[in-house]
């Protein structure tokens, strides 16, 4: 449950830096709930996903994102073609005040590229994504298993699908 109070909104944007890492204002933008799904070993590619909100006031776009674990990391699309599911990049995606924007399964994603480690399940990651306006925000989240619909505890990332290893199956433009 999350109460929408001025006071909370403005201790939030005096001290950004005091926030939970998990989720985190600046400038107008949260994002919140950063979280990867687990790789198997070896594996090169993984995913990752966020929920980024504007307040009332703000508009701003996602350009850019980044992660210590690995090399590169891109904002991908996906999109249903006939029965195919077609990923591909995106330079950034705009965002609306008032917005909630989720990347999440099956959906707008993280596609990170030359892994540098095993993302294991319950281990820390780091991601950085960088807006326009706002700049770069740093979180931290958590690995989940390989078939997570959504970070741990939290059903608003949930979606309907059974394709915990879409990203083994499906090729990159
Ligand atoms: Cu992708």
């Amino acid at each position: 449950m999350r109460l929408k109070i001025p006071a909370l909104a403005v201790l939030a944007a005096l001290a950004p830096a005091l926030a939970d890492a998990h989720e985190v204002t600046v400038k107008g933008v949260t994002v919140a709930y950063p979280w990867a799904r687990a790789t198997p070993e070896g594996a090169k590619v993984g995913a990752a996903f966020a929920e980024i909100k504007t307040d009332k006031d703000t508009s701003d776009r996602l350009v850019g994102i980044s992660s210590p674990v690995a090399g590169r990391a891109e904002i991908h699309a996906m999109t249903m073609e006939g029965d195919v599911m077609k990923m591909r990049r995106l330079d950034g995606i705009d965002l609306k005040p008032g917005e909630s924007v989720v990347l999440k399964p099956m959906a707008n994603h993280v596609m990170l590229f030359d892994l540098k480690q095993q993302l294991k399940e319950g281990d820390p990651v780091k991601l950085t994504l960088t807006f326009a306006k706002a700049g770069p925000i740093e979180v931290e989240g958590t690995v989940e298993p390989p078939g997570a619909k959504g970070p741990h505890g939290h059903e608003a990332q949930s979606v309907d699908d059974s394709m915990g290893e879409m990203h083994h199956h499906m090729s990159h433009d």
